[in-house]
């Protein structure tokens, strides 16, 4: 009896300690590793698998240019699908941007005209004075022959003048430094083809002088005015080059065109074009590896990503980017790089961090090439047209 009271006690204990382990057991299998009752609302309405994720980016169409919402745009896309795209950037309009940056502009070249109206304004203009006026002049890397021909004018004004008030100064120093800096030339970045192609600019200078900043940023100002973008990634270097475009691209919308690092730039450059005249855009900007202009290996191949480029179409623009902070040692860079790919425009950067503003005076006279940009600061749209006149009264104050 106590034996079959014994049995029935260790039954139901094993029967309860059974039970116990399934509903137990029942109660953890309901958690496969992503539980089906929490969703996870990050996850793509398409629920990839696990395995199927590596090759979803693959499989996926890759964004196109038309898909940008440009602004103004007559497309406004109504329903909120959630996929975490990047949110594209509306840059700021390229209207006046220099003077909102001229502060920047002031605050580093205030001293060459504050210090050039001090200077006039001395009773008397002898000799010394003269020779302390062409000496600020050279200090802001005017350049020997601009700076002459600037002083001689001057001393010419000012005789003729007799009696001078601060005010008649001043205009006349803003009227000599705005005639040297050559206001009648075309400064229009050119970025239509006359033909059914795209626009080409191909971006080029020494190391880190800004030329993937200025593409990036000139991209920007590109799809504020409403025009389609493809970038080329011709700096093959460093891998962290295409990555570097592609993120100002990704901001605007602009699609990248890269290959592998170490790769032929020209024929990235090629396949940029190629791509802007498939996908009808209506600019493709190609940036380039820095390269000293003393090696010749790498000026060779700037020339051939040119011609391999013009396979397509001609370039309508190849904008030399110096930095302005490096003074007269761009003048020997700007001569070389002129020589192998035709410079057509000057995009001076770093004005913002130096003193030396008159080498826009002396780049535009050393190649006959206007400066077309500026670059004022590491913003996005710290980028400017150059607009003579604004650049003088940031000189010399209105
Ligand atoms: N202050 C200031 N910094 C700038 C300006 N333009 C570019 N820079 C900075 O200069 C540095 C170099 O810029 P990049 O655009 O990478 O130069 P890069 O010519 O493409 O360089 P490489 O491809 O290595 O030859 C970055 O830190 C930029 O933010 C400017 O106008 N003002
Ligand atoms: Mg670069």
């Amino acid at each position: 009896m106590e034996i079959v009271i014994l049995a029935v006690v260790i039954a139901v204990v094993v029967i309860g300690a059974l039970g116990g382990l399934v509903v137990g057991s029942r109660r953890k299998k309901p958690l496969p590793p992503a539980p089906p009752t929490t969703p996870d609302i990050t996850a793509p309405p398409a629920e990839p698998h696990v395995g199927d994720e590596a090759e979803t980016p693959r499989e996926e169409p890759r964004r196109t240019i038309e898909e940008v919402d440009l602004p103004g745009g007559a497309t406004v896309v109504e329903e909120a699908p959630a996929p975490p795209a990047p949110a594209i950037e509306v840059p700021e309009p390229t209207a006046g941007r220099l003077v909102r940056l001229r502060a920047r502009l002031s605050r580093s070249q205030n001293a060459l005209g504050k210090g050039l109206l001090t200077l006039l304004s001395r009773e008397h203009l002898d000799e010394d004075t003269w020779e302390e006026i062409e000496d600020t002049l050279l200090t802001a890397d005017v350049g020997v022959q601009p700076t002459q021909e600037l002083v001689e004018r001057l001393r010419e004004r000012v005789r003729v003048l007799g009696t001078r008030t601060p005010q008649e100064l001043r205009t006349l120093l803003r009227e000599e430094l705005l005639t040297i800096l050559v206001p009648e030339f075309d400064r229009t970045v050119k970025t239509d083809s006359n033909l059914d192609t795209p626009g080409i600019v191909m971006v080029v200078g020494v190391n880190g002088t800004g030329k993937t900043t200025t593409t990036g940023k000139l991209a920007r100002v590109l799809v504020a005015d409403g025009r389609s973008v493809v970038l080329g990634a011709a700096d093959t270097f460093r891998a962290a080059a295409a990555d570097q475009l592609q993120t100002w691209g990704e901001r605007v919308g602009a699609r990248t065109v890269r290959g592998p690092e170490g790769g032929d730039p020209a024929s990235i450059a090629f396949d940029a074009v190629k791509e802007g005249i498939e996908a009808g855009a209506d600019v493709v900007l190609i940036d380039t590896a820095g390269r000293l202009h003393t090696k010749t290996g790498l000026m060779d191949e700037l020339g051939k990503v040119k011609r391999v480029v013009e396979k397509h179409a001609p370039l309508d623009e190849v904008l030399l980017v110096l930095d302005a902070t490096t003074g007269q040692n761009g003048l020997v860079q700007a001569r070389v790089f002129a020589e192998v790919v035709d410079i057509s425009g000057i995009v001076l950067t770093k004005l913002d961090g130096t003193a030396k503003g008159g080498i826009v005076i002396a780049v535009q006279r050393e190649l006959g090439v206007p400066v077309k940009l500026i670059g004022l600061g590491e913003g996005a749209d710290d980028l400017a047209p150059f607009e003579p006149e604004a650049f003088v009264d940031a000189l010399i104050g209105d």
